[in-house]
């Protein structure tokens, strides 16, 4: 027999709240949510053509340049988004959803890690995949998730007894009553150094179904036992020290509380809805060594008609056998001074019907209630158009044509590329114009004058470098660089003693 044994441990945060709520709570669309983001800067630039042509688009390639003069970047204008970075900037210009950047660009992509002081000692349970533990690895990006908070004003009492000294309670939901279900029982007994002895159930199980409705009491001397939920196979899978008696009258509680969420680790095993199907070997043909599979559906609100799937749960000295109700919700007791239970699931892989064979016991879910969910979200928006560069520092960032007799007549205008150190998303918008530059204007203001031949003299003297766009406006010899010779043009050109054409270059 396979067992699996999953023992969670206790997942009570308390004192979260005053913590995390008003250092992390940010942001208008996140309301009271804590949120953490992406840890490095990415941007989004839309770029688009406001001017037909005899050129296309295909033409267009660009590059992008930092403060220095620094390439961080070039690409093109077409929908291949062809990009190619420099510098540490990654390009997450086709990082449109989840799975895309899990495949391609989980690699480098980090977002905050969530401050381990918070959760020490704490389960950490996500929303929407409830197998993936924070603390174990990265969060998904653009998932939500939760931990829990003690909150003992959210539980929802129904009813309270006062439990004997020396006597364990076993509550048995009326449910079970006439079922026919002989999987769903247990056994007692003394934990590993205690010699005393329990009154009943020892020696044979106790079913359920033959004490629907009924609140038996076992009679079992000060000290902890085990409790053995699948009867035969004997100690080493007994759930240890799981049950406890005291040697005086303790109260209890009996709680109204939703599955799924006060033991939200059992929805790795079963949906929301406490169903769940299961694929098991029907049929295996030693000649052939064929197997046929075939799925069994399983309902832990108590719908035993073809396979056994049954819970109950554990607190200090009291077992309450409960089938959740079509919501989902049961009635446990809880014992009042330490408000804890564990719950045990286990199912049956062969319908009980038929015969007791491939029964599996199913997992621990230890929780503490009462508790609430502190929910907190990692946003990420996934660029789904323009492109897209991630980690890229706060700097002022110009863009060109890579072509550079296209920045001649052609111009990338838009709101500056200025990057902040923030974590959202920074979008620019960028379009294409037609705008023709002079020759001799170095500083674009329309007119050739002295001004632009200070900015020559100040390149030729290598006090201040040049941009493309300026330096192709300074080169007025055409030969690529931008020296003595064109600073000796431009002066005649300003002061009218050798003029040039500066419309047409
Ligand atoms: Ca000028
Ligand atoms: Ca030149």
């Amino acid at each position: 027999m396979s067992k699996k044994v999953k023992t969670m441990s206790a997942v009570l945060a308390a004192v979260m709240l005053a913590n995390v709520m008003p250092a992390q709570a940010s942001s208008a669309d996140d309301d009271e949510m804590p949120v953490y983001r992406i840890n490095k800067p990415y941007i989004t630039i839309h770029l688009e053509n406001d001017y037909t042509d005899e050129k296309t688009e295909d033409n267009w390639k660009w590059e992008m340049y930092d403060t220095h003069m620094s390439k961080v970047a070039n690409g093109t204008f077409d929908e291949q988004k062809s990009v190619t970075t420099y510098g540490g900037i990654y390009d997450i210009s086709k990082m449109h959803d989840y799975d895309t950047y899990i495949s391609k660009y989980a690699l480098f992509l980090d977002i905050d890690r969530l401050d381990p002081q918070l959760f020490r000692g704490k389960d950490i349970h996500p929303v929407k995949d409830p197998t993936f533990y924070l603390g174990t690895g990265s969060l998904k990006l653009g998932e939500t998730y939760y931990y829990e908070v003690e909150d003992p004003s959210q539980l929802e009492l129904k009813g309270e007894m006062t439990v004997n000294s020396d006597t364990i309670i076993v509550d048995v939901d009326k449910k079970h009553s006439g079922s026919g279900d002989t999987f769903s029982r247990l056994q007692i007994y003394p934990s590993m150094g205690n010699n005393a002895a329990v009154s009943a159930y020892e020696n044979e199980p106790l079913y359920f179904c033959d004490h629907g409705g009924e609140t038996i009491a076992v009679s079992a001397p000060e000290g902890e036992y085990d409790i053995d939920p699948n009867v035969q196979d004997g100690p080493d899978y007994r759930e240890k020290r799981l049950l406890r008696t005291y040697g005086k009258k303790r109260d209890y509680v009996l709680a109204h509380v939703k599955v799924s969420e006060y033991f939200p680790t059992m929805l790795s095993v079963m949906n929301e809805d406490l169903t769940f199907d299961k694929q098991y070997e029907k049929s295996y043909s030693a000649r052939t060594g064929e197997r046929e599979y075939a799925i069994r559906h399983y309902d832990a609100r108590g719908d035993d008609s073809g396979n056994v799937l049954t819970t109950f749960y554990v607190s200090g000295s009291v077992i309450t056998a409960a089938v959740p109700d079509a919501e989902g919700y049961v009635d446990i007791w809880l014992d009042a001074e330490d408000l804890k239970a564990t719950m045990f699931t286990a199912f049956s892989e062969g319908a009980y019907r038929e015969e007791f064979q491939n029964t599996q016991s199913g997992d621990i879910h230890g929780c503490e209630v009462p508790m609430k969910k502190l929910y907190f979200r990692v946003p990420f928006r996934f660029p789904q158009n323009g492109f897209s560069l991630y980690n890229v520092p706060a700097d002022s960032y110009k863009m060109f044509f890579r072509d550079k007799s296209m920045n001649k007549h052609y111009a990338i205008v838009g709101d500056d590329i200025v990057t902040t150190d923030d974590k959202q998303q920074q979008v620019f918008n960028c379009k294409v114009i037609k705008r023709d530059l002079k020759l001799g204007d170095i500083n674009n203001d329309g007119d050739v004058n002295v001004t632009d031949v200070v900015l020559s003299a100040a390149c030729v003297k290598g006090v201040r470098g040049l941009d493309v766009n300026e330096q192709i406006c300074a080169d007025i010899k055409a030969d690529g660089n931008v020296d003595v010779t064109d600073l000796m043009s431009l002066a005649a050109q300003v002061k009218g003693i050798r003029p040039f054409s500066t419309e047409k270059f």
